[in-house]
């Protein structure tokens, strides 16, 4: 069989707000207040921006002209290569975070699944209030049950790379966007953490349903939030410093495992979700001092899915 061609890498970029969009971008994701734009393309998640990251906005381009539009709730936009899509699910809508998770997964299953870009790489979810509950009651717990329930089976069989982050604005509607592709990935486990999907029961009743990482036809590693997790067990409760070193770690052993040439830097865009603003600063530095080459960083505030967690990274790092 011949193998798939080599697929043109789409662009991204963190950049300062522009009013138009140029026509080969695919996304421009801000944060700040949630607010719904006429060009579908646009997505603003509720999360502050904090160390110097105030007003950027995440932009994709795709590889060449893109059409974008809305189908129900979903709005989408593709270059015949990538597709960008977003969803924002009211709670109250749908009797819960559980059931509104499970509403937004089989929406984005039918849609994706049924498009010539049909192979999912990457999910961010966006929730208010993650850690509010006690137990098997937490939120996230109750969106991790819903998330499950609503994939299909092509995702039970190889789960996407994602993040799972807490908002503080009080809006319970459920975002959740991602990125699919016409030529599929190849996920990517962290040889130092237990598969997500594989947590134990004390976890939750529903472990999280995502991969690592995910390897994209076109070279690049798409990484998943990443905290100081080893094995299934959160490390160093309540020290910044050693969760930021921790969490560096266990970057550094995802893009060996995925075959990356270079390391961490230059090639590589993070952005760094902090549970106290007040910490932004200092996570910024201390990255900064790690990564002196660092391609771009965002800090964002943002509750991680476990209470003890006080930062979470995500990315992208290009693999060739
Ligand atoms: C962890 O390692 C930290 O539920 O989609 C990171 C990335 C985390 C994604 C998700 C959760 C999710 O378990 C939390």
């Amino acid at each position: 069989m011949p193998l798939p061609e080599p697929v043109a890498p789409l662009a991204i970029r963190y950049a300062p707000a522009s009013d138009a969009l140029a026509p080969d971008v695919l996304a421009a994701i801000g944060f700040g207040a949630l607010a719904r734009d006429a060009d579908p393309r646009r997505l603003q998640v509720g999360l502050e921006a904090c160390a110097g990251s105030e007003g950027r906005v995440e932009i994709w381009r795709g590889v060449g002209p893109v059409r974008c539009g809305r189908e129900g709730e979903l709005a989408w936009s593709t270059d015949g290569e990538h597709l960008f899509f977003a969803i924002e699910v009211d709670e109250a809508a749908h009797d819960g975070i559980e059931a509104a998770a499970e509403h937004a997964y089989r929406t984005i299953c039918a849609f994706v699944g049924g498009s010539a870009t049909p192979h999912f790489l990457r999910l961010w979810n966006y929730l208010d209030a993650i850690n509010v509950g006690d137990g098997d009651e937490e939120r996230y717990r109750q969106f991790c049950a819903g998330r499950a329930r609503g994939m299909d089976a092509r995702m039970h069989a190889s789960y996407p790379a994602a993040t799972a982050i807490g908002r503080r604005d009080g809006q319970r509607v459920l975002q959740v966007y991602g990125l699919a592709a016409r030529v599929g990935g190849h996920a990517i486990e962290n040889p130092r953490q237990v598969s997500a999907w594989r947590y134990p029961r004390q976890y939750g009743p529903t472990a999280p349903t995502f991969a690592r990482g995910m390897r994209s036809a076109d070279a690049q590693l798409l990484i998943s939030g990443t905290a100081a997790v080893v094995g299934h067990a959160s490390r160093h409760d309540d020290d910044l410093a050693a969760q930021v070193a921790e969490t560096l770690e266990n970057l550094r052993s995802l893009l060996a495992q995925a075959g990356a040439r270079e390391a961490l830097g230059a090639r590589s865009l993070l952005k760094a979700y902090v549970r106290h603003p007040a910490d932004a600063d200092s996570v910024a530095t201390a990255l900064r001092a790690a990564l002196p080459a660092l391609g771009d960083l965002l800090v964002l505030a943002g509750d991680i899915c476990r209470g003890e967690l006080l930062v979470e990274i995500d990315g992208v790092h290009a693999l060739d």
